[in-house]
């Protein structure tokens, strides 16, 4: 007997319920809707109480379901070493790029990519993460071309080279030089490099040598990495590095139009300052920061590559280095002070003003690169302690606007503005830029600031490091979020923002927050979308996204076994909706498997997963994709493989069996 039969009284009212419930729908449907909220807009606007700028923000932003973001934002995503592709402007996150760290969902080091994850190695040991910093994308005359895709990894020393025609990590290179770099990455004009520069000093190679020879052992350096378009990958035979003095050199650019052939780079800790709290010395912050100025670099690149090619070189850790010493005989590397703690140097879209901020200095400080020239011309009548040629900061300095305090990472519009990151007052200034190719009745002058929440890094502008800036769009990418979201416990996400910058002046305007949690983005750069050419499946049946072509392995309809020769056994098994075949793979413990699997699917978006549990694969094959994985079969039994994606109705039926007999 159940329970409600027992109880008439409990029954009874729950009759009286339904029939009020159902007789309620049939008098007026919408009751239910109208108790979540209102039906027309404006009342929406009221009940929220959302002002005009609100209202203004939400429909610069919204995107209706189907419409396409106008701009794509590579941003980098610091320690998860990653890079996300974000929509702009309405800030949706489209897609997470595996570079230095495997990536299950992609199936990045679990059975695909391990390759481009082993040349990350450092002298033969996996290295499974990075903190990913600058990304750069490839250009043409000094604009973004929508190719190619570089990153560094802060931590480790090394660059990837990511193909935008399927958003896929291609290639790791490790600096043989040096186990940590920041000034990169960054392309020259036509890509034909790219710049690799160091951070904190240390021994080649980052050999054991005592703290108290650091200022003959120690070294500081640039690497000018060779990108080869043709073949898609950095080819280090033919690249090279520029020793610099033990300073921690910083951000890096390269130069455009009339600085197309140098390189500027800032420093800090020109004092050599060692640090040892625990020894009572000063700690790292306070001596790195005692002087009031530290140097720019000012790297005449194409007279580096003239001495490269001449073989001026010294081998050291299997690269050839310029030495200091052969840099300063071929006058390849001047210095020129800049404020307080440097830390961005950005080069303007012409190409003729270079803008430092210090951290310290509420200042941004603006050189011409013309008045560089005429100081080199004239002869420099310093030198720091090693040697190298200091130019007069007031020959070279244009001019200084006063921004704010902590200024960090400067980007340009197509308005002739400047937008400077300021860390301490937590906003982005806008400043004019007086030269004549940007807005010489303004001036150079501050003409407004925005707050931003909490903490502002870098900023990017649309297409704001190129030499046609497109304005529009800047995103702030803060550190701290602080009280913008719900609380998600002591660790909160970075914090995105999204600020319209089409209106002159003063006038810019938050739009929209984005909480990111994964990793800290440091830089981004923003592309118009329709730059990309991205494939919409594979070309061809059999692709493998290394070679970019047809694989050898491919497995056509037709052609799926499984085969021994000895203890080697090969597996060929296509994939389509929404079954494997084979489905049953039976092979003996100790075998050693080599197993190809072809996406044979057209359409677009029909991605298989495939996992093996306990041997740690799971693979996404995308439409026309071929993967080939290897294992050793060390344990017996039954196992089950299955499709990580909800691929069709019969999904769940799209499976099979591993079974690994015993030894006997
Ligand atoms: S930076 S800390 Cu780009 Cu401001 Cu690395
Ligand atoms: Cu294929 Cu699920």
């Amino acid at each position: 007997m159940s329970h409600l039969t027992r109880h008439p009284r409990i029954l009874f009212v729950l009759s009286v319920v339904a029939l009020a419930a159902l007789l309620t729908v049939v008098i007026n449907p919408w009751d239910g809707a109208q108790a979540q909220g209102s039906a027309d807009w404006q009342s929406v606007v009221q009940e929220r109480g959302l002002t005009d700028e609100d209202i203004r923000a939400a429909v610069k932003t919204y995107m209706p379901s189907g419409s396409y973001d106008e701009y794509v934002m590579f941003a980098s995503g610091g320690h998860a070493g990653q890079v996300f592709a974000i929509g702009l402007p309405s800030m949706r996150l489209l897609r997470t790029i595996a570079v230095f760290t495997p990536e299950p969902w992609q199936g990045y080091g679990f059975g695909v990519g391990n390759e481009v994850l082993e040349g990350g190695q450092i002298e033969g040991r996996d290295i499974l993460w990075g903190d990913t910093h600058h990304p750069a994308l490839s250009e043409t005359e000094g604009d973004y071309d929508g190719e190619w895709l570089f990153i560094n990894d802060k931590a480790n020393g090394r660059v990837a080279v990511i193909d935008l025609r399927d958003f896929e990590t291609k290639q790791i290179v490790n600096n043989p030089l040096y186990l940590n770099d920041h000034g990169g990455t960054f392309v020259t004009p036509n890509t034909e490099y790219i710049i690799e520069g160091g951070q904190y000093a240390m021994p080649w190679g980052g050999r054991y040598a005592p703290l108290d020879e650091y200022e003959e052992t120690y070294a500081g350096m640039l690497t000018v990495w060779k990108f080869d378009r043709e073949a898609g990958r950095i080819d280090p035979s033919r690249s090279f590095a520029i020793e610099l003095p033990p300073y921690w050199q910083d951000l890096c650019d390269a130069g455009k139009l009339v600085t197309d052939g140098w390189i500027f780079c800032n420093t800090f800790n020109t004092e050599l300052a060692l640090g040892g709290i625990e020894e009572g010395n000063p700690p790292f912050e306070a001596g790195a920061s005692r002087d009031t100025t530290d140097y720019m670099h000012l790297i005449n690149l194409d007279a580096a590559i003239e001495v490269y090619e001449a073989g001026d070189t010294e081998e050291i850790e299997g690269m050839p280095v310029i030495r200091l010493e052969t840099a300063l005989q071929n006058n390849l590397m001047y210095l020129t002070p800049e404020p307080r703690s440097p830390h961005g140097v950005d080069v303007a879209p012409q190409g003729d003003f270079l803008v430092v901020s210090g951290k310290l200095d509420p200042h941004v400080t603006i050189y011409s690169f013309q008045n560089i020239l005429d100081a080199i011309a004239a002869g420099p009548t310093e030198t720091d302690q090693y040697n190298v040629p200091i130019l007069a900061l007031e020959d070279t300095m244009e001019a200084q606007v006063e921004v704010g305090l902590g200024p960090l990472h400067t980007q340009f519009d197509n308005q002739g503005y400047a937008y400077t990151s300021l860390f301490l007052d937590t906003a982005v200034a806008r400043w004019s830029m007086g030269g004549e190719n940007y807005r010489p009745d303004d001036g150079w002058a501050l003409q407004g600031t925005i707050p931003v929440h909490y903490n502002v890094g870098h900023i990017a502008t649309a297409e704001g490091d190129t030499v046609s800036p497109d304005g529009n769009w800047l995103v702030s990418l803060n550190k701290w979020s602080v009280d913008r979201f719900l609380s998600t416990g002591p660790l909160l996400p970075q914090n995105l923002q999204l600020v319209d910058i089409s209106q002159p002046g003063d006038q810019m305007q938050l739009l929209y927050d984005m909480p990111i949690t994964a990793g800290e983005p440091h830089y981004a750069q923003i592309i118009k979308a329709d730059k990309l050419n991205t494939w919409e499946v594979y070309p061809e049946i059999g692709w493998d996204p290394l070679s970019q072509s047809v694989s050898e392995n491919a497995v056509q309809p037709g052609e799926e076994g499984v085969e021994r020769d000895g203890n080697n056994v090969t597996v060929r098994m296509t994939a389509v909706r929404s079954h494997f075949n084979p489905e049953h793979v039976e092979i003996r413990q100790g075998d050693h498997v080599t197993w190809t699997i072809t996406n044979i699917e057209r359409a677009r978006d029909a991605t298989h997963g495939f996992a093996i549990p306990y041997y740690g694969i799971n693979l996404s094959i995308e439409p026309g994709e071929t993967i080939t994985f290897e294992f050793d079969a060390t344990r017996d039994g039954v196992f089950t493989c299955y499709c990580t994606e909800f691929c069709s109705a019969l999904h769940l039926e799209m499976t099979g069996y591993m079974l690994v007999e015993p030894e006997e």
